[in-house]
C-alpha cells in the first residue's frame, strides 16, 4: 500500500480526535541516505533528507497535524510567524484544508523560493519590519484576541507531535537508534520534537535506547549556546536567524537528558558544508540544513565524536528554497560560443 502521510501512518502515536479528517499531502517517508567516506574511521553517516517533503521542508509533518487539528476544532484561519519554511507549509496545508492562511515574515530576510511558495499557495503574506522573534510575539498577541484564528507556529503542541514522526522513521529505517542525531536549531521546536519521538518509541518498546542529541546554531544566532537571547540575530542561514527560541527549554532538556549538547558553527562553516553536500554528495539542501553537517564535521575534527559512531544528520530543507545563496556561492554560468572547439576547450579546462 502506498504511503498515506504522517497523520494516518502514525495515528496511534498522535493525540488526534478520531472525528478529525486528516489533512495530508503525503508528507513524511523521506529518504535516509547513507554517505560512506565523509566521516573518518569507522563512523557511519546518514542524512535524513527532509527537503523531500511536499513543500520542501520538515515543517510539513508538523503542519499536517496542526492543520488537521485546527480544522477539526473549527478554525477558519491559520496564522504564523516565519523565517520562510513554516510560512510555505502553513500556506500549502491551509490551502489543502480549505482554510485561509496569514503568514508574517521578516521583511527582506526570507529566501526567494519560500516567498514564491507562500504567495502562490494563496496566503496573505505580510512583511514585517522586524525579525522572526518580533513576528512571533505579534502573532501570539493576535490569537489572544481572536479564537477563530489558529496559531500554527511550533508553540502549537500539534506541530511538535507531527514533527516527532521523523524520529520514528529514523529508527524504522536503521532498525535501531543512531548514536548521534545532529540537527540545526532555530526556534528549537524540531530538536524538541525528535527527542520526544525517540523517547516515545523507546517507551513503546520499539527500540532499546535513545540517541545523543546534537543541536547546531549559527554563531550569529546562537542564544542557546550563549545562554541569553540574541537581540539582533544574523546569519546567512536565514531559516535559523532566530534570537529567542520558543522551545528553549525543550532544546536544553534534549541536549542535557541525552548527554548531547547545543553548539554553534560559523557562516563560513555552514557554507563550506553546503557546497560539500552538493558537490561531493549530490544533495542540494538549504544553508540552515548544512549547519548540521558543519557541526558534525566540527565535532569530529575536535575529537568529540566517538570513533565507531553511527550518525544521522537531519537536512531540514531543500536547496531550491534559496537559489540566490546557491548562485552566490557557486558563481554564474560561463559563456561559450557556438563552436565545438570552444566547447572542447571548456571541457578540457574543466577536467584538468
Ligand atoms: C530549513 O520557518 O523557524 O529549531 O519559521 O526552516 O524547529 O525552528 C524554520 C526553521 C532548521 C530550525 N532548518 O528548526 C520557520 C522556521 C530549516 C528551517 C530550522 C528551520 P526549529
Amino acid at each position: 500500500m502506498s504511503w498515506r502521510g504522517v497523520v494516518e501512518e502514525f495515528r496511534g502515536f498522535l493525540p488526534l480526535d478520531a472525528a478529525w479528517e486528516p489533512v495530508s499531502l503525503r508528507e513524511g517517508n523521506t529518504p535516509l541516505i547513507p554517505v560512506p567516506g565523509l566521516l573518518g574511521g569507522e563512523r557511519e553517516l546518514y542524512l535524513k533528507f527532509e527537503g523531500m517533503n511536499p513543500t520542501g521542508s520538515f515543517k510539513d509533518r508538523g503542519m499536517a497535524v496542526a492543520v488537521t487539528a485546527a480544522r477539526g476544532q473549527g478554525a477558519r484561519i491559520t496564522v504564523c510567524a516565519s523565517t520562510g519554511n513554516t510560512a510555505a507549509a502553513a500556506a500549502a496545508y491551509s490551502a489543502r484544508a480549505g482554510l485561509r492562511s496569514v503568514v508574517v515574515i521578516p521583511e527582506g530576510k526570507i529566501a526567494r523560493g519560500k516567498l514564491a511558495q507562500s504567495l502562490l499557495y494563496g496566503a496573505a503574506v505580510l512583511a514585517l519590519e522586524g525579525n522572526f522573534d518580533a513576528a512571533l510575539a505579534l502573532v501570539r498577541r493576535l490569537v489572544e484576541r481572536r479564537p477563530d484564528v489558529a496559531l500554527v507556529n511550533s508553540v502549537n503542541p500539534y506541530r511538535l507531535e507531527g514533527q516527532k514522526t521523523a524520529a520514528f522513521e529514523v529508527v524504522d529505517a536503521l532498525g535501531g537508534v543512531p548514536d548521534y542525531l545532529a540537527i540545526p536549531v532555530g526556534n528549537a521546536g524540531n530538536i524538541t520534537a525528535y527527542w520526544k519521538g525517540f523517547r516515545e518509541y523507546r517507551d513503546a518498546g520499539r527500540t532499546p535506547g535513545v540517541p545523543c542529541m546534537l543541536g547546531f546554531q549559527a554563531e550569529g544566532a546562537a542564544p542557546l549556546v550563549r545562554g541569553v537571547p540574541v537581540e539582533h540575530p544574523e546569519t546567512v542561514a536565514t531559516a535559523i536567524r532566530i534570537g529567542n527560541p520558543a522551545s528553549w527549554q525543550g532544546a536544553v532538556a534534549a541536549a542535557r537528558d541525552s548527554g548531547g549538547g547545543i553548539f554553534s558553527v560559523t557562516d563560513a562553516q555552514i557554507l563550506a558544508a553546503y557546497r560539500l553536500l552538493a558537490s561531493r554528495v549530490g544533495i542540494f539542501a538549504e544553508p540552515a540544513s548544512a549547519a548540521a553537517l558543519a557541526g558534525v564535521l566540527q565535532l569530529e575534527r575536535t575529537g568529540r565524536l566517538a570513533p565507531r559512531a553511527r550518525v544521522v544528520a537531519v537536512l531540514t530543507g531543500h536547496g531550491l528554497k534559496d537559489p540566490d545563496t546557491a548562485i552566490d556561492q557557486a558563481g554564474a554560468p560561463r559563456h561559450v560560443s557556438a563552436e565545438v572547439d570552444a566547447l572542447e576547450e571548456a571541457v578540457d579546462h574543466w577536467s584538468a
